[in-house]
């Protein structure tokens, strides 16, 4: 079966339902349907094929959906970026990934560079695709065709495509409305961004799995959070940590309103500290259940849905995930003891787009390498211990700090620079710079500079200037060396 077919369980067959509500419009399975078969006819008649790739720059809308139910329905492969990348993050997705066209609301001057990749805005597209026909195009797609092509920060400095598969989306989101018993009684509050796999893997398929109704905010704003739980009354959320942090400042008797409607808080994409699963439950009478995914494999492990929700734990492997717990020769360690994980199942991706030699280094005996590590209780809890690369998780978006070098390096006044974590309690950590300085060196010059070229959550929040950075005798910089603040 192809995705078309599992989300047919919804737009066909729940047609009249309410599924979507978003910027205070209501949608139905049905409207869905129809929206998304009309945009699928337009990109059709644009030229574009099965495997084709389709760039996705927009924050949170209607007409993201549209864009990947079409896309889904065609074979053609949705490639979402962050909407917080600037226009040298954007750059090197388009080269990489050679989509035929980007949809963005904003101009790129990246794009009109290129003569091969059309920009096309979405609103203009949402018009056109009203003259076409309604009849759903008939692609004959098996479960192997890849769906989309999500980037991830690669540990490089450049980041890779991870190809997913129709069946890798499938076999993770029937996992998690079985095992989260997600059903069409449901009310599905979703404020991630659907640009990566926590919202687009978890939260839309699974909504399209189970029929539920869906509120769709644009972005998760905390000083509104409050409003939208006692409006909607959600029995469903999914979340990061950083927003479980913003949830604790309801106050008490609306946090309690909130709780008696809702069924199940999910946690996952960082580490979800133990103290605020602790506070969250105080406060909301709920026990947030944490689970561990990748955008490479989707989910891998889950807390049980009935049973205990361990704090500071990831649970189980999912059904179909099997986990090897290995050292470093590849021997399996002993419970209590640390390993890397490794993984297999119906939910790893089919590799990284156009990188055979990358590809085959991320996997060994046929297992997927996370570089995360962990350990496991006698009782077979796992629980996540750290990473083996320096990836900073801040706000659930991931930071390689070699990107963030490779760019202040670019800078004429410096010479050096080393990007490490600092711990924070909102976003769980946040990036700050070591830097060499070749010659007089304004900081606040060089965080516009960042501001201007980078995400805004891979902006340094410190620069702190040293004489020199520690390394060893191989000449690697030795970050655990440097003063932590
Ligand atoms: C954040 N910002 C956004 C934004 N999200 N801007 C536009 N659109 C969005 N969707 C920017 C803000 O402008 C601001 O920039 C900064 O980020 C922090 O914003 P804030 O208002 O202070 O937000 P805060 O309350 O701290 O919450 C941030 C957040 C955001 C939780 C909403 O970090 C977020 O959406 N995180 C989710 C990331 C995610 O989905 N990760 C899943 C990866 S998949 P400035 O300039 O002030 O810094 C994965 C696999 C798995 O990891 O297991 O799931
Ligand atoms: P990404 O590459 O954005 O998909 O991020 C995946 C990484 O997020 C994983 O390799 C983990 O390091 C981290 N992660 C996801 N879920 C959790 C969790 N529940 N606890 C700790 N880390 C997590």
């Amino acid at each position: 079966m192809n995705l078309t077919n599992l989300f047919d369980l919804s737009l066909i067959a729940r047609r009249a339902e309410p599924a979507l509500e978003f910027s205070a419009r209501t949608f139905s399975f049905g409207e869905l349907d129809i929206r998304s078969n009309k945009l699928a006819n337009l990109l059709a008649a644009r030229g574009f094929q099965r495997g084709d790739r389709l760039c996705v720059y927009l924050s949170n809308c209607v007409e993201l959906i549209d864009l990947y139910v079409a896309c889904v329905k065609l074979g053609v492969i949705f490639v979402p970026i962050n909407i917080l990348y600037r226009e040298r993050e954007i750059a090197h997705i388009l080269a990489d990934a050679e989509p035929k066209a980007i949809i963005s609301a904003t101009s790129l001057s990246t794009v009109s560079t290129s003569s091969s990749i059309t920009s096309i805005n979405p609103a203009d597209l949402t018009a056109a695709a009203a003259h076409f026909s309604d009849k759903r195009p008939q692609i004959p797609l098996d479960g192997d065709a890849p769906a989309a092509l999500v980037y991830t920060s690669g540990t490089t400095g450049t980041s890779k495509g991870a190809i997913l598969t129709h069946n890798n989306f499938a076999a993770n989101a029937l996992n998690l409305v079985a095992c989260w018993q997600i059903s069409s009684a449901d009310r599905f509050l979703l404020a991630l961004p659907l640009f990566h796999v926590h919202a687009l893997g978890n939260g839309l398929h699974c909504w399209m799995l189970a029929g539920c109704r869906m509120r769709l905010l644009e972005r998760f704003e905390h000083q509104r959070a409050s409003d939208e739980f006692l409006a909607f009354r959600p029995t469903l959320f999914f979340g990061v940590p950083t927003i479980y942090v913003r949830l604790l400042d309801i106050a008490p008797a609306d946090a309690q309103q909130i709780g008696r409607q809702m069924r199940l808080f999910v946690s996952g994409s960082a580490p979800l500290p133990a103290q605020i699963l602790e506070e969250f439950r105080a406060l909301f009478g709920h026990t947030i259940l944490e689970r561990y995914g990748m955008t490479e494999t989707l989910m891998n492990l889950s807390n049980p849905y009935i049973g205990e929700r361990r704090p500071g734990s990831v649970g189980f492997p999912l059904p179909g995930v099997s986990l090897r717990l290995l050292d470093a020769a590849h021997n399996p360690v002993p419970d209590g003891e640390t390993g890397e994980v490794y993984l297999r199942g119906p939910n790893i991706f089919a590799g990284y787009w156009r990188r055979e030699q990358a590809t085959s280094e991320a996997f060994h005996d046929g297992y997927f390498r996370t570089g995360d590590l962990a350990t496991r209780s006698e009782d077979g809890y796992y629980t996540l211990s750290g990473r083996k690369s320096d990836l900073i998780i801040s706000g659930g978006f991931n930071i390689y700090p070699r990107e963030i070098e490779e760019f202040l390096q670019e800078q004429p006044e410096i010479a050096e620079a080393a990007v490490v974590s600092a711990p924070d309690r909102v976003r769980g950590e946040v990036p700050i710079a070591y830097v060499v300085a070749k010659n007089a060196f304004n900081p606040a010059d060089i965080e516009r500079r960042c501001r201007d070229k980078l995400a805004s959550f891979k902006v340094p929040r410190q620069f702190i200037t040293v004489e020199k950075l520690p390394r060893n005798a191989l000449g690697k910089i030795q970050k655990h060396l440097l003063p932590r603040k």
